[in-house]
């Protein structure tokens, strides 16, 4: 329908509306008298969707005559969002929309919110991928994401009495007018089945097969040029294997099989630790790797006419090792398939293949069974061995030490079942490893794979995250968005490095007044958003104190729940206690099964519920828990935040990127010196940030001496009072004393693995220097100013141009038009 408004540049509000108004009518058989909000979202996002299919198309043409070096992104999971807002903005439509749904009497903002997010992932892994998407399209690098179309996507989150309810995520049920199902590029993969090794190569038979269908989601870069691809593939049962079971008449069969295909993207792993035995996520993997590995080779050799050039075309980027079974499959296609010898197809494989590691954390590397592995798996179980094998022969047994070494490196860890470490095969099958923020990539060296780091030097190096300012801050601030434009000019949204301009702002009395209103106007936009979410009426002149991520007892969001509980005590004892009002919000997610995340979460909502009642802590003190956190409502909480709780356990948080998002929004960071924290501390100063707590090396040294939590408790008062207040059962009335018993429990006799009580003086501290500087309004809001000013290095621009440059040499592409 754009008809001969197709570039966005000539596309005036008039067009916008004829061609809205034409998907209304011919899409949607729909009248305007008639059409719903959501009737207008569907059109509008149709109406978008053209445009970003202009851009694909002549994108993906001039890749493709151009035969360019492409980057093929596999992750499992992207956590995408609401995509009309941000593609409205990208495309450089979101005024001229406007203004052509006010004259239909429509507004933009009002139907943006009918829309569902995209919540395709986790927390931070996730996102990073969708930010990585965002900068790959702005930086016109030719790339194309690969992932799984789950029909599901991460739970919904509900509280009842305080407890956290999961309800499944139907993101899907109405359709989404942002992807398009391409059938002729389906694919069939096979699994399970038996080896026959016969002359000449091995034969994989009585497999099941699998179809893949492709979805495509255009990925629109800033400013339109560039519209790239993500490929999300979708399980279907192939209907060859359903004529041969009907025929041998096993109806039944047929459809179990039909079932079993289909549960295989039905669902995202709602786990941010590995839970071992589960067959089905080693069949997700597998699914999606193997559909993307073909699409990527049909790709190739539509493209290209001499195979030798695969990997001087290809760049394939594992983002963690959920995908890293690519590894094995492509060796395996190489020699089975193309009759390749080990040597050369091993050879192109470990030059194909990048591999970046977002945790340390023991519980979430991933290792497969070997039996199971067997069963789903088997010739690359065989081909596995043969890849360690050759690994160990690197290193000679001479003695003792060789023996520990070759047990350290192994693909395969020796306990009562064998586990196939998926690391380690990453690490060994590709050219590049990488972590996330200087602190992290230093312990991936030193601490995880150091037989690694000295058997292949050179392959390590760090590339520390970053957010796409398009979407954290042009997207989710809009005022202040326009009052950097008016500064420092638009160039801030490509190159975030320019807000440096605006330090010169920090002693501007009458600058700070227009950054502090913004703030302000922020803070009364969330305060009407917490009455629909949690029934709070907040005061936006309190202090917004924000812990928004993943619940996990290595965030400890317990130790900000003890910090809470403190400052209600002071209150209790003395109702004059003088200190600037605060609002504690927290959001997030704990795994279904993961008992103690979901124990916090009821503690917060116990204490929460009884300050909010208290009449003494009126005006004083107010704690919320906003559910069903992801990306939409952490666009509207992260603009009105003061203050930025980083306080995970130094060594334990890969990077964190919320605290990104914050720190450029002008909330001031709480912090330890852990993941991508030490860095923000680089930037801003020591002066506009407030650090607390043992260092990473502090933590091991603590642990290697025999850390005993005891101790403190013995001698801490305060802290003693504290923590059997939380297991006295007064803050669940009605219920049994014992609900909230198991978080005191792990603090003390569970050992406190995370270190809470060890960090809680130097938290306090902390928090009392935050509350002081923030009776000083102008000294606060120069330390916010400085907080957005400095932390442009953390642009996903900034990391994405350090991946193409240092790890996938992939220079841009222009485009015509
Ligand atoms: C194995 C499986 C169940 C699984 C484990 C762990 C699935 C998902 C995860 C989530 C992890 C890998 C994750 O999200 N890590 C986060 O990655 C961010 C982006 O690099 C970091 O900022 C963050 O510190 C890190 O926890």
């Amino acid at each position: 329908f754009l008809g001969s408004s197709r570039f966005t540049k000539e596309a005036t509000p008039e067009a916008i509306r004829e061609c809205t108004c034409a998907h209304l009518r011919f899409s949607l058989a729909r009248m305007p008298e008639s059409a719903t909000p959501r009737d207008w979202w569907l059109a509008t996002a149709l109406m978008t969707r053209d445009f970003l299919i202009e851009r694909l198309l002549a994108t993906q043409e001039t890749h493709r005559k151009a035969g360019v070096r492409r980057l093929y992104y596999l992750s499992l999971e992207y956590f995408l969002g609401r995509l009309l807002r941000q593609n409205l903005l990208n495309l450089g439509l979101w005024e001229r929309t406007g203004e052509a749904l006010r004259k239909l009497g429509v507004d933009l903002e009002e139907i943006c919110e009918e829309e569902g997010e995209m919540g395709l992932g986790n927390g931070g892994l996730g996102r990073l991928a969708a930010c990585f998407l965002d900068s790959l399209a702005t930086l016109r690098l030719p790339a194309i994401g690969y992932g799984i179309h789950y029909e599901f996507g991460l739970f919904q989150q509900d509280f009842v009495r305080g407890y956290q309810i999961e309800r499944p995520d139907d993101w899907h049920r109405l359709g989404s007018p942002w992807e398009i199902l391409h059938p002729e590029f389906a694919q069939t993969v096979h699994l399970y089945g038996r080896l026959e090794h016969e002359e000449g190569g091995c034969r994989w038979s009585d497999c099941r097969d699998v179809l893949g269908l492709p979805f495509d989601i255009p990925i629109a870069g800033f400013g339109a040029t560039t519209v790239n691809i993500l490929r999300l593939w979708s399980a279907k049962s192939t209907r060859e294997f359903d004529l041969e079971a009907f025929n041998r008449g096993g109806y039944f069969e047929a459809v179990g099989e039909k079932s079993f295909c289909e549960s295989i993207t039905k669902v995202l792993y709602p786990n941010d630790k590995t839970e071992s035995g589960k067959e089905l996520r080693l069949v997700q993997q597998y699914f999606f790797v193997a559909c993307s590995l073909r699409d990527i080779l049909r790709r190739f050799e539509a493209e290209h006419r001499d195979w030798n050039l695969l990997p001087e075309k290809v760049v394939i980027h594992l983002n963690d090792t959920h995908p890293a079974i690519a590894i094995v499959e492509l060796l395996r296609i190489l020699i089975d398939e193309r009759k390749m010898d080990w040597e050369r197809a091993w050879d192109w494989t470990s030059r194909i293949f990048a591999y970046t590691n977002h945790t340390l954390l023991p519980e979430a590397l991933e290792t497969w069974s070997v039996p199971l592995f067997h069963r789903v798996l088997p010739r690359h179980l065989e081909l596995l061995y043969e890849i360690n094998r050759r690994l160990l022969e690197e290193v000679p047994v001479t003695d003792d030490s060789s023996h520990q070494k070759r047990r350290a490196i192994s693909l395969i860890e020796e306990n009562h079942i064998k586990g196939v470490r998926m690391a380690h095969l990453a690490v060994v099958g590709s050219f590049s490893v990488n972590g996330v923020s200087a602190l992290h990539s230093e312990l991936l060296r030193t601490r995880l794979f150091p037989e690694f780091a000295a058997l292949f030097p050179g392959r390590f190096r760090n590339v520390t995250n970053g957010i796409t300012p398009r979407v954290w801050l042009l997207g989710a601030n809009p005022l202040l968005s326009s009052l950097l434009t008016e500064v420092v000019g638009e160039e801030w949204i490509t190159d975030l490095s320019r807000l440096r301009e605006l330090r010169k702002f920090s002693a501007d009395a009458s600058f700070l007044d227009r950054y502090a209103a913004i703030k302000r106007a922020n803070k009364v936009r969330l305060s009407e958003c917490l009455r629909d979410w949690c029934g709070l009426t907040a005061d936006p002149d309190a202090l917004f104190d924000v812990q928004i991520k993943r619940i996990h007892e290595y965030k400890r969001q317990h130790l900000n729940l003890l910090h809470i509980l403190w400052l209600y005590r002071r209150l209790l004892e003395n109702p004059n206690a003088d200190f600037p009002p605060r609002l504690f919000l927290f959001g997030g997610k704990a795994a279904p099964g993961y008992d103690l995340a979901k124990c916090i979460i009821k503690a917060i909502n116990s204490v929460a519920a009884r300050i909010n009642r208290d009449p003494r802590a009126l005006g004083k003190l107010q704690v919320g828990f906003i559910p069903n956190y992801g990306v939409t409502r952490a666009s509207r909480i992260i603009p009105a935040a003061d203050l930025s709780e980083q306080i995970s356990t130094a060594g334990k948080e890969a990077s964190g990127t919320g605290n990104m998002k914050l720190a450029l929004n002008g909330a001031v960071t709480i912090g330890t010196l852990d993941g991508a924290n030490v860095e923000i501390r680089e930037e801003v100063g020591d002066e506009n940030i407030f650090l607390f707590g043992l260092t990473a090396e502090q933590v091991a040294e603590r642990v290697r001496k025999g850390y005993n939590p005891w101790e403190i408790y013995e001698s801490d008062p305060e802290l003693r009072a504290i923590l059997d207040w939380l297991g006295s059962g007064e803050f669940t009335p009605g219920e049994p004393a014992s609900v909230l018993a198991p978080l005191r429990h792990s603090l003390l006799e569970g050992g406190d693995p995370f270190l809470v009580l060890a960090d809680f003086a130097s938290y306090l501290a902390a928090q009392r220097r935050a509350e002081q500087t923030y009776r000083d309004r102008s000294r606060w809001m120069a330390m916010a100013l400085t907080n957005t000013a400095t932390v442009g290095k953390f642009s996903s621009d900034r990391s994405i141009r350090e991946y193409a440059e240092g790890i996938w040499r992939l220079a841009p592409v222009p485009l015509p038009g």
